[in-house]
Parts: structure tokens; C-alpha cells; sequence
């Protein structure tokens, strides 16, 4: 069956090209999916665009949009296993972590369904008169241009897909090219459950193929973006001579800030979790530590000694701990950070290669590494590596430790680790990031909003204002006794 999915039918790429997927895992060929190009990336474009302007979803009332989102929660909730496994072999992921990921896709379709279910935003606009009947309503933006990722391929789809159907939009989702097949079952369970022919396309294919055409089309009305920062750069670029609404989600390089007086176990435990999980491919990963000077050799001593054990693993071994990185370059990516560190002086206390058990030589797999007396110039300290790479820095007091974890033009999340509270909420203050952690490190919820600050992006998703994303306000006024003005006698 062809993968693109352009105004309700199923279609194969008009230049009848094709991409092998691999499992990250093993190298092992998963499937081979049609490629879509710029032909097909207008064709769904054009298919959103009808929808929008002609077609009944805008114009069917939110509560029974939300209704449909809810319909979707409950096929995904059927289908759990084999999207799960859909998302583990494209990503080579752990089975159980895709199993966490789809219930966190059920439950933001829950979320937006239930939000859109609940009625509207609008407001009544009181200016005193009683002749006057003014107010504001919120409609869909329009025609949506969803790019995302590929370290949540599902989950970040659907921070874009549930609130802009919620909305009312119609969309062109791209997902990363190596791994569509989550998107591709999402677009059957989206028309199972009722959705109207061209609100939902999905053109799969090359980022600077498919999704420049996206972003540089004037009949696209917004682009929501989560991925890298240069390619979030270039969207920027792409965006401005149409003006369109943009959204853009590019990653961070996230604090993680450990005072002396912290619960030792539990911030050991938690720095594993921050940095490793995933191997490192999560945007708020915890990939840098800042440890109080006090506690820095016991507490890195620690870490390290536990690093050491985290077991590497393909989607079904059970005892591993974390997978393979996604691709052969982006590793050599994250070898390249390591190595620059190493020469800038940073100290390596474990990892900083790939394994050499044989049986994971043909997976993109890279030892959790921790590097030791790292600085804030150097460039594994101030880039996302993107890879399971802890950087630890030393401070002495709160206002170093404040200022060393703002040096960044990222600022997407950060935590704080003690045990008094005055000091952690006084960090988190001052933290210049979309979300902060105390004595925990990356719980997020639907209803909260997730985003970043600086060159982590602009907007957010999740939470009321992920829905305000893709929502115009209008102003209406109605003059109901209108009368000459005589302003012009
Ligand atoms: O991402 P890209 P890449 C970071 C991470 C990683 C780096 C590069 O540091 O090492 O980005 O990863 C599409 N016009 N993050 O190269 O290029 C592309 O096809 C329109 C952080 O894989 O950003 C894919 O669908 N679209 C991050 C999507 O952009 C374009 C998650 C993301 O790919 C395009 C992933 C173009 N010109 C990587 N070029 C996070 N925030 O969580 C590419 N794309």
C-alpha cells in the first residue's frame, strides 16, 4: 500500500521514488516507503488548502471536533502494541518506551479533545453600551505545515496533530524521514475515526525537499516545527517573505544544578535518567551538570560508577537500560563533541566510545560517557551533542550556579536539587527556561505548557496555549442601532 496520504487517498510518490528504513538497532531494512517530493509536497497543500477553505472541518462545532480526538485516543489505545513496535523499529527504542510514548500520545488527544469538547475561548467584549455587542472568537489559523523529529516521532506528532485538529485547522504533517511509519498509522486511525477527506496529509520525504516546499508556500498559513536549531534557523528564513505563523521547538542544553544539602541517591539517580535516557536524544535531556563544589567528587564518583553499568540494548532485550542513537552520522556527530571536549581539556570518566560487545556491532550504539571538569566555552558544553554525553561543570554558591546555567543560548529546561526550598524557588526564578524541575527531572504534562526561551523557539505547545497556537482571535462588533456619524459634515 502506497504511504502518502493526500486528500482522503492513499498515493504513491508522483516521481516514484523510494527510502529504505533501517532499524537504528541492527541496520536491518524495516521497510522501504515512498518518497515524497516537491510535486507531492504541493498536492498536499492544495488538498489542506480545499479542506480548509470548502471542507467541514472548520466549520463543525469544536465540541464534536473534540469528540473525534477522543474517538482517536481509543484506536490508538486499540492499536498500543503495534505502534509501539512501529515506533521502535524505525527509532530502535526500547519496546516498553515507545509502549510509555503512546500512552502520552493518548493522553494529549485526550487532553486537546477534551479541551475542545469543553467549548471555546470567546469572550464578551462589555464597552458600556447596550447598543453594542462586541466580541472575541477564536477560529483555526488555516492551512498547517507540521515538521517534526525523530527521537519522539509519534509523541511530538501529536503535540502538533491533536491541537490544530482541535482547532479546526487542516495540516500537512512531515515527519523525519527515517521514521514515518507512526505517522503513516496515525493518518488510517485519523480517517477510521471520521475525519473529513484533506484535513489531515501526510508527505513523507526529504526535509530540504519536501519540507522547504511546505514552508516557503503561500497557501501554508503556519509552520510548526520541532527539530534542530540551524534547520529551525532556516525555517525562519523560509517563513519571512510569506509571513506566515511559526512555531518552532529547537532542543536546549539543560542545566541540571545539584547543591551540596540535595538528597544524594535521588539526584544521582535522576542525573542518570536526565542525560541517558533515550541516549540523550530528548530535547530537555539533562546533559549538563552543575555540581556545588562541596559534594562534586563524591556525587560524580557516584554517577560515573553507575553510568558504567547502564546496559545497551536493541527494542526487545529486556535488560536493556537504553538503545542505539538513531543514525551511523549522528553518531559520528557525537563522537565529534566528545573528541572536541577531550581536546578542549575536558577529563573522560567513563564511556566516550562505542561498545564493543558483538552483539551490538551493527547498531548506532555510543557507552553513556561522563566528562569531568568541562568549562563553559567548550563546545560539548555549549552544543546540543544530542547523545548520551554528561558534561559536569563545578560551583561555588547559588549566584555562580545561576549564572553558569543561563550561559546558553538555549533555554529550554533546567532543574534544581536541594533541600531548601527558598533557594529552589528562588533558582527557578531566575532560570531563563520554558520549564524547571525541583528535586525531579523530566515529568511534563499535557495540560502544562512545554517550550523554550532564547533560541530554544517561540511559542508553546501543550496546555491552553498549545491550543492558542493554532487559533486567530478575531474581533466582531455589532452596532445594533447604527446611525450617521457626521464626522465628514
Ligand atoms: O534535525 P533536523 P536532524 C537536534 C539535535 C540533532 C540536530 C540535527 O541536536 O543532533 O537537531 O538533527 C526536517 N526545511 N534535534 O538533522 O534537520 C527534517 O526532515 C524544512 C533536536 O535530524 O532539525 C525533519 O523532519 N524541514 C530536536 C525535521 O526537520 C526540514 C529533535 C528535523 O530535522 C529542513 C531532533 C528544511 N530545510 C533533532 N531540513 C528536538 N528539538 O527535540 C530538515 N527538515
Amino acid at each position: 500500500m502506497p504511504e502518502l496520504f493526500i486528500g482522503g487517498q492513499w498515493s504513491a510518490a508522483a516521481d516514484g521514488q523510494s527510502r529504505e528504513i533501517r532499524c537504528p538497532a541492527d541496520g536491518k531494512l524495516v521497510a522501504t516507503v515512498d518518497e515524497g517530493g516537491a510535486k507531492d509536497a504541493l498536492a498536499g497543500v492544495l488538498a489542506a488548502r480545499d479542506a480548509f477553505d470548502r471542507g467541514p472541518w472548520p466549520r463543525t462545532p469544536a465540541a464534536e471536533r473534540g469528540r473525534l480526538l477522543l474517538r482517536v485516543a481509543d484506536l490508538l489505545t486499540r492499536d498500543k502494541a503495534a505502534v509501539a513496535r512501529a515506533e521502535s523499529m524505525d527509532t530502535g527504542k526500547r519496546y516498553v518506551e515507545s509502549e510509555y510514548d503512546v500512552d502520552d500520545v493518548v493522553g494529549c488527544f485526550r487532553y486537546f479533545g477534551a479541551l475542545a469538547t469543553a467549548g471555546g475561548t470567546d469572550r464578551v467584549v462589555n464597552i458600556g453600551s447596550p447598543e453594542i455587542d462586541s466580541r472575541v472568537v477564536h477560529e483555526p489559523v488555516g492551512v498547517c505545515a507540521l515538521i517534526t523529529p525523530w527521537n519522539y516521532p509519534l509523541l511530538q506528532t501529536a503535540w502538533k496533530v491533536a491541537p490544530a485538529l482541535a482547532a479546526g485547522n487542516t495540516f500537512v504533517l512531515k515527519p523525519s524521514e527515517l521514521t514515518p511509519h507512526t505517522a503513516i498509522h496515525l493518518m488510517r486511525l485519523l480517517a477510521e475515526a471520521g475525519l473529513p477527506d484533506g484535513a489531515a496529509n501526510l508527505v513523507l520525504g526529504a526535509g530540504p525537499v519536501v519540507g522547504e516546499a511546505l514552508t516557503t508556500d503561500e497557501r501554508v498559513d503556519l509552520v510548526s516545527f520541532t527539530g534542530g536549531l540551524v534547520t529551525g534557523r532556516h525555517i525562519m528564513a523560509s517563513v519571512a517573505p510569506t509571513v506566515k505563523r511559526l512555531a518552532l521547538e529547537l532542543g536546549g542544553k539543560n542545566p541540571n544544578i545539584v547543591f551540596a544539602d540535595a538528597d544524594f541517591d535521588s539526584a544521582v539517580d535522576h542525573t542518570l535518567t536526565a542525560v541517558f535516557l533515550n541516549s540523550g536524544q530528548v530535547c530537555s535531556a539533562g546533559a549538563r551538570l552543575l555540581v556545588e563544589n562541596k559534594v562534586h567528587d563524591a556525587f560524580v564518583d557516584e554517577v560515573v560508577h553507575r553510568a558504567r553499568r547502564i546496559r545497551l540494548g536493541g527494542p526487545f532485550d529486556e535488560q536493556a537500560r537504553t538503545g542505539p542513537l538513531i543514525s551511523e552520522a549522528h553518531r559520528a556527530k557525537v563522537e565529534a563533541y566528545v573528541a572536541a571536549g577531550l581536546d578542549e581539556g575536558a577529563v573522560l570518566r567513563c564511556g566516550g566510545t562505542p561498545p564493543t560487545d558483538p552483539e551490538l556491532r551493527d547498531g548506532f550504539y555510543y557507552l553513556p560517557t561522563v566528562l569531568d571538569d568541562c568549562t563553559p566555552g567548550m563546545s560539548v558544553v555549549r552544543d546540543e551533542s544530542f547523545g548520551p554525553v554528561l558534561t559536569v561543570e563545578r560551583f561555588r554558591g547559588e549566584a555562580e550556579a545561576v549564572a553558569v546555567a543561563n550561559d546558553t543560548v538555549y533555554g529550554l529546561a533546567g532543574a534544581v536539587w536541594t533541600q531548601d526550598m527558598e533557594r529552589a524557588h528562588r533558582v527557578a526564578g531566575q532560570l531563563r527556561a520554558g520549564t524547571v524541575w525541583i528535586n525531579d527531572f523530566h515529568p511534563y504534562v499535557p495540560q502544562a505548557e512545554w517550550g523554550g526561551r532564547k533560541q530554544s523557539g517561540i511559542g508553546r505547545e501543550l496546555g491552553p496555549a498549545g491550543l492558542a497556537e493554532y487559533q486567530e482571535a478575531k474581533h466582531i462588533w455589532h452596532n445594533t442601532a447604527p446611525r450617521p456619524q457626521r464626522w465628514f459634515e
